[in-house]
């Protein structure tokens, strides 16, 4: 186990180097997370995550623009190839299957695939459909798996407002779903107001959210099962 000091000089690294889109250290800084023996989870989101915060924020103060940013993102899925491997796997008791991917309109991933890593080592069934999904590829999908869970991530104002023409469809061809949806410009307002079962704020209360609403889900189909009978 990585001492204290050892651990923040690492988690610094991996930060800045996602800020200075230095591909090369952050591959480095997550080898040496890997060696230290720190928890992948924890590289990743106060290193990494901690990271592309800051590029958000340079990217507004207009210090940074889309070619540096692609930059970063590029460093920050390199450090992210290596360090998944060694997130801690977790048996929460419950398990699912989930459709996931970013609206019509949106290339934004990076947080949709922290979500859907958080789920991978919960050891939920992924169908994971990418980025710029058109809308009824989500319907479809989940008519076709019949997944629990459908997730929906959005980055801007313009994409999201493809979110609730995707639940009204769902809902429409299988009320026996959830949805959720995530991402900067969404909130707990919008996912009432558009009519979707949940809403996180980011990738560990997606899973926590994820299996209070698939737990209910169960219960829901085995009272509906044991009242057939
Ligand atoms: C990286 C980035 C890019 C990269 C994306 C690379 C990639 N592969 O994802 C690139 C350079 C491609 C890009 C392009 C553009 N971008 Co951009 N981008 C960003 C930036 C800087 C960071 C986003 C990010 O990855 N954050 C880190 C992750 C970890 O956080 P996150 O995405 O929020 O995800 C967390 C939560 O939101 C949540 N979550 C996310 N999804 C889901 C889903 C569910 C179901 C749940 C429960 C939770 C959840 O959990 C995640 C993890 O904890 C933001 C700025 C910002 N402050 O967010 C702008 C930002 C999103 N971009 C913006 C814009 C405008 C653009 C462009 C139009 C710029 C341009 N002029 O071309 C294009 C759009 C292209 C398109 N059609 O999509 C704006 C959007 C403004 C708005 N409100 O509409 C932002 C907010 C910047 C700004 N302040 O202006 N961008």
């Amino acid at each position: 186990m990585a001492d204290e000091a050892k651990k923040k000089e690492i988690l610094e690294k991996l930060k800045n180097s996602v800020i200075q889109y230095d591909e090369d250290t952050c591959k480095e800084a997550a080898n040496e997370a890997v060696e230290a023996g720190m928890d992948g989870n924890e590289a990743i989101f106060d290193g990494l995550v901690a990271g592309m915060e800051e590029v958000g924020r340079l990217f507004e103060a207009q210090e940074y623009f889309v070619p540096e940013i692609l930059m970063c993102a590029d460093a920050l899925y390199a450090g992210l190839d290596i360090l998944k491997p060694h997130c801690r796997q977790m048996d929460l008791g419950v398990k699912g299957a989930v459709v996931i991917g970013t609206v019509e309109g949106d290339v934004h991933d990076i947080g949709k695939n922290l979500v859907k890593m958080m789920f991978d080592v919960s050891g939920f069934t992924i169908y994971d459909l990418g980025r710029d999904v058109p809308l009824d590829k989500f319907v479809e999908e989940q008519l076709k798996t019949d997944s629990e869970l459908v997730c929906l991530s959005a980055m801007m104002t313009t994409s999201m407002v493809g979110m609730p023409k995707v639940i009204e469809k769902i809902k429409a061809k299988n009320p026996d779903c959830m949805i959720m949806i995530g991402g900067a410009p969404t909130s707990k307002e919008l996912a009432d107001k558009w009519g979707a079962d949940g809403y996180a704020e980011d990738a560990s209360n997606a899973l926590k959210e994820a299996i209070k609403m698939v737990s209910f889900l169960k219960k829901l189909r085995d009272e509906k099962a044991s009242k057939q009978k």
